[in-house]
């Protein structure tokens, strides 16, 4: 299966503006994390605009396409792409991290329309996604689940105990998306405990591993159109990424991860992503 022409530009144009809207609030709150949220950009639009089975208006419809965040520090961007879609107004997006706000700093399920899980604490996430995944089939359900974690998350002891376990159920419902943009809170992955080769580990745990570049939204595209059609084991979709994609000073920057975007910055982003000055 292939994205269209008309369609890949649509995305193209989405993800300038979910970028936008994402800075907009986390500069608004003078909190949360831009780098990450940034680099899963197109993971994000590709999912929620062209790829999953969902009803906006009907947010815990059973048989819905499952999402979970599991690097939920990059909220924002969830966020941007579920007002985008429809789950509730793209106003509300300026109340992240307030009180009372449905928007917290981390995704919490029951809370938000659209978001599945409650996630915050790294290496959770895949556990969480794969019971949900068995929960579906149990229930005779063809939804699919899809967890996207982040490069650094991979430190986790706890992510290769769900891969051997959802090799072992044969999950093959189940697909993780891995934001590889190789940087983390406060360095490369490099430095603080290197991934090596992504691919090679997960066929080791005997899951169908498929690379690509994690900012090209036709083969984000045909990366879940694979995923979808392996049987009897779990897949995931190793995206090359660039950490604070789109604003080029925030690019490939572990200061960037979740600093406070001071006014400065946040005309210069502005002025990047919109191609205007813009006035506050
Ligand atoms: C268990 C746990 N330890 C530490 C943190 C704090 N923390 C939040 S984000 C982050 C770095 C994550 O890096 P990565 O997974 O590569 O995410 P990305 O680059 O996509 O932002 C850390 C250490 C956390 N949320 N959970
Ligand atoms: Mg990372």
């Amino acid at each position: 299966m292939k994205l269209n022409q008309a369609k890949e530009t649509e995305l193209r144009a989405l993800c300038r503006q979910l970028r936008i809207d994402t800075l907009k609030a986390i500069h608004a709150r003078q909190s949360g994390h831009a780098g990450g949220s940034l680099s899963m950009c197109e993971i994000a639009a590709v999912l929620y605009f062209a790829y999953l089975n969902i009803r906006p208006e009907e947010p815990d419809w059973p048989d819905r396409d499952r999402v979970v965040l599991c690097k939920g520090h990059a909220a924002p961007m969830l966020y941007a792409a579920l007002a985008r879609r429809g789950f509730f107004p793209v106003e509300e997006l300026s109340t992240l991290r307030c009180m009372d706000s449905r928007l917290q700093g981390h995704p919490c399920a029951g809370k938000t329309p659209g978001v599945d899980a409650t996630t915050g604490p790294l290496g959770l996430g895949l556990s969480f996604a794969l019971g949900t995944a068995l929960a579906l089939r149990m229930g005779r359900s063809s939804a699919r689940t899809y967890a996207i974690l982040g490069d650094g998350e991979l430190n986790e002891g706890t992510v290769w105990e769900a891969c051997m376990a959802a090799a072992k159920f044969h999950a093959d419902n189940l697909c993780a998306i891995v934001d590889w943009n190789g940087v983390q809170l406060d360095g490369t992955s490099e430095e603080i405990m290197p991934t090596g080769d992504l691919a090679a580990k997960f066929r080791a745990f005997n899951w169908h591993a498929v690379v690509c570049d994690g900012h090209d939204v036709s083969q984000l595209y045909a990366a879940l159109a694979e995923a979808e059609t392996v049987r009897e084991k779990p897949a995931v979709i190793l995206a090359r990424t660039v950490k604070g994609k789109g604003v080029s000073f925030m690019e490939g920057k572990n200061t960037w991860h979740g600093k406070v975007i001071d006014d400065e910055s946040f005309s210069a982003a502005m002025r990047e992503l919109e191609g205007v000055a813009q006035n506050g």
